[in-house]
């Protein structure tokens, strides 16, 4: 039995925008006691009360604050949420407050007390309420800032735009007082029949508690016993029918303790990577990929929902792939299990991206938690086969050192997946380019964005390159990309021009064949996506348009040659499809 239940948080907040931060702080700049998170209401006539949640506007939760109203559209600052709802605390019983994820940073009052803080815009965080919810209503207020800054995780230099908001689910999350916390089951890393993993009680009889693991299907029924520090370590025998892009196989997991039932769909499946080769379930694996933002269909805005999710996916499906990258930041948790559901491996990543601020021990500790919410929240997804660390980092010391304690972090956290980077390269001399980054060593599957073709020379060039590595490990090219406006032609030889797009795919995927060790790719990127990086008036108009596919969905001429490459090695499988070995 279970004393477990979700109420959903999601719709109408109302909202203040307050660029100053004045609902946080007095004319000196102190923090004030008398902030908006009181959503103070004037008792008589003459209180002076100089805001009014209950008269703001409102936005819906979950949702970026930009696609929402136009003075919104590139604002990045503060605004204060803030919502209603009904609770009574049941005996027995404890509740957590959870956020999917608050872009970029939040603070958090229910009841005017302050919950705690969050950094870090695309991870989940939750807090206990137990102790602050009041019998009836209550009252909780968020401060959420998506203020760039130097020294953040990402810092202030993206080629995406700066969505600021809840963007992601809120929910009350009732629990028993002594809850499975946490539950991990996956195939240890290469082995088909081996489970690893561990349950996770919390609470005040977490220690020495009886707990039943039932994978029905496949006839499993474990005992087991916690220690003093509430956990049961996993470790038996079964054959499961393996997990794969063409049988996405999920099976129903539940882990029953006293009071509490956890019930999860898990995929199980071996991944590995040795000898130049990615493995899955023991066969050597060519990811046909694509790169996606967090972008709802139609475009500019947040995705959010499974049905986002799905269609997104449906796309990547319709090209060929059988992987998608995750860029640049973990996606919402709808994103991973539709890609569960529907047979599609994933690369995720934290947006470690660019030129961080690697000297700086708040940046780092930073980046790791954000490292950490994320593969806590997706490591028991069968879809996700890859962490990466960094994107196009530029190499010194400082950099390898971070990078080098979030692998060791990984590592740690998840024994299972592989570890990955999207690395650069650079030239040895004209023709001939080497990926020799140190953070290679310590990394399972090598990642290079090149762009041989557009920001480095015209299309043609691919013709002569030759590629090298440093390392006997298998690659994936996790970016190629030329831009194209949907629905402009021209020869091919003219920027921005579907033609010229087209050309730029063709001559790649020849170059591409000519990459002994090049294990798979995952192109920039499915659809055209807002970034206000791009001013091209008439071509850009603020949207980075390398996508396959336009905002509405209409596919542009590449899509269809790089679908063409998808068919042909899906048919001639590893090996045998010209890549030269
Ligand atoms: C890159 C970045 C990606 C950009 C892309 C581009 O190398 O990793 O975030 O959007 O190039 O279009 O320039």
């Amino acid at each position: 039995m279970s004393d477990r239940s979700v109420v959903s948080l999601n719709g109408a907040w109302h909202i203040i925008v307050d660029p100053y931060e004045n609902g946080y702080y007095d004319y000196r700049l102190q923090p004030t006691s008398d902030g908006y998170f009181r959503n103070a209401k004037p008792r008589t006539k003459s209180d002076r009360i100089e805001y009014d949640f209950s008269r703001s506007p409102t936005l819906e939760v979950p949702g970026d604050w930009n696609s929402q109203r136009p003075e919104l559209f590139l604002y990045e600052g503060t605004i204060w949420y803030q919502r209603t709802f009904e609770q009574r605390l049941a005996p027995g019983t404890r509740v957590f407050l959870e956020f999917g994820a608050a872009a970029q940073r939040a603070t958090v009052w229910l009841n005017g007390a302050l919950l705690g803080h969050h950094e870090g815009a695309f991870t989940p965080f939750s807090f206990e309420v137990t102790g602050a919810l009041l019998q009836g209503t209550n009252d909780l207020v968020v401060k959420v800032d998506n203020t760039r800054r130097r020294e953040a995780i990402p810092t202030v230099n993206t080629d995406w735009w700066n969505y600021g908001g809840l963007t992601r689910d809120v929910r009350l999350h009732i629990c028993p007082q002594t809850r499975i916390a946490d539950v991990f089951l996956q195939l240890g890393r290469g082995s088909r029949s081996t489970f690893l993993g561990h349950v996770k009680l919390e609470g005040p009889d977490a220690a020495g508690q009886n707990l039943q693991l039932e994978i029905q299907e496949l006839g499993i029924s474990q005992h087991l016993e916690t220690d003093a520090s509430g956990t049961a370590v996993l470790s038996f025998e079964a054959a499961p029918s393996l997990w794969s892009p063409d049988s996405p196989k999920l099976y129903e997991v539940t882990v029953t303790s006293a009071r509490d039932l956890f019930r999860d769909r898990i995929g199980f499946r071996s991944l590995e990577a040795r000898s130049g080769e990615i493995f899955l379930n023991g066969e050597p694996l060519f990811l046909r990929g694509i790169s996606l933002h967090e972008e709802a269909p139609g475009g500019g805005r947040r995705a959010h929902s499974a049905e986002h999710a799905e269609n997104l996916l449906a796309r990547a499906k319709e090209l060929g792939c059988n992987f998608v990258r995750l860029a640049h930041y973990p996606h919402n948790e709808h994103m991973v299990r539709a890609a569960d559901r529907l047979g599609l491996l994933v690369w995720s990543e934290i947006p470690v991206y660019w030129t961080i601020d690697w000297e700086n021990a708040n940046t780092l500790e930073n980046a790791r938690q954000q490292l950490r919410e994320n593969v806590l929240r997706d490591r028991n997804r069968a879809a996700v086969a890859l962490w990466s660390v960094a994107n196009e980092t530029p190499v010194s010391e400082a950099r390898t050192l971070f990078l080098g304690t979030l692998i060791a972090d990984v590592r740690a956290l998840d024994p299972t997946r592989l570890i990955t980077a999207a690395l650069e390269h650079r030239y040895v001399n004209e023709t001939t380019v080497l990926i020799d980054d140190p953070l290679g060593a310590d990394l399972d599957v090598l990642g290079c964005n090149e762009y041989i073709g557009w920001y480095d020379g015209l299309p043609e060039k691919c013709d002569r390159i030759t590629w090298q590595s440093a390392y006997d490990k298998p690659l994936v090219i996790s970016e190629l990309g030329a831009d194209a406006l949907s629905g402009f032609h021209a020869d091919p030889l003219t920027r921005f021009s579907e033609e010229f797009q087209e050309s730029f795919y063709q001559r790649q995927i020849e170059m591409l064949r000519r990459i002994p060790f090049l294990r798979g790719l995952s192109p920039w990127i499915l659809v055209d996506f807002r970034s206000p990086r791009r001013p091209l008036p008439g071509i850009q108009d603020m949207w980075n348009r390398k996508g396959l596919l336009a905002p509405d969905g209409t596919k542009k001429k590449a899509f269809f040659v790089l679908q063409q490459f998808y068919r042909e090695l899906s048919q001639a499988g590893v090996g045998t499809l010209g890549l030269r070995s």
